[in-house]
């Protein structure tokens, strides 16, 4: 069911610090810079492969509010990992296979992602800690 590892989320306070050492330390290039106000990110994609299935890529998400999903994990957490996104061939049948085993679903229905993608979280506490987003791409 699982394509590829679309993308590792990573939170942090300053997006352009952030990137700025992605960059400079990795090699990286900046794909796409998104609001996504559903989300309450400020986000960029850095890409990192292709592969057979799809690329991958680094997100680097600041919250645009405390209150936000990546503003919260900030203040409990700090920064680091937030989530691991998986690519998908369907979202919608994908989170139907997952719902059924019993996995709390934190999205009913897709939402809109970055770079046009189609995008659903899973619970991190019904999936080892792991804040889960799976991905069907707008490219495949
Ligand atoms: C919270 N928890 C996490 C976590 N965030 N565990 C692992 N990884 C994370 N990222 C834990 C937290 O430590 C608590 O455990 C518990 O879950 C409840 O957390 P909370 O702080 O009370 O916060 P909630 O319950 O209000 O929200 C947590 C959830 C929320 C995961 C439900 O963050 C959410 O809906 N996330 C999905 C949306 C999202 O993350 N959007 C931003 C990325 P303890 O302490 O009680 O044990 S947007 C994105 O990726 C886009 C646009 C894209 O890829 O295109
Ligand atoms: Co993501």
């Amino acid at each position: 069911m699982l394509l590829r590892i679309d993308h590792v989320g990573v939170a942090c306070t300053n997006l352009e610090e952030k990137i700025e050492f992605y960059e400079s330390v990795f090699g990286l290039t900046v794909v796409s810079r998104e609001v996504n106000e559903e989300q309450g990110v400020r986000e960029a994609m850095l890409h990192v492969a292709d592969g057979d299935q799809g690329a991958s890529y680094v997100q680097l998400l600041e919250p645009l509010h405390p209150d936000t999903a990546v503003g919260k994990f900030l203040a409990k957490r700090g920064e680091g990992v937030h989530h691991i996104g998986y690519g998908v061939a369907d979202v919608t049948k994908a989170l139907e296979e997952i719902g059924a085993k019993g996995v709390r679903l934190i999205d009913q229905r897709p939402r809109h992602g970055s770079m046009g993608a189609s995008i659903a979280f899973l619970h991190p506490k019904d999936v080892g800690g792991v804040l889960t987003e799976l991905v069907e791409s707008s490219r495949r």
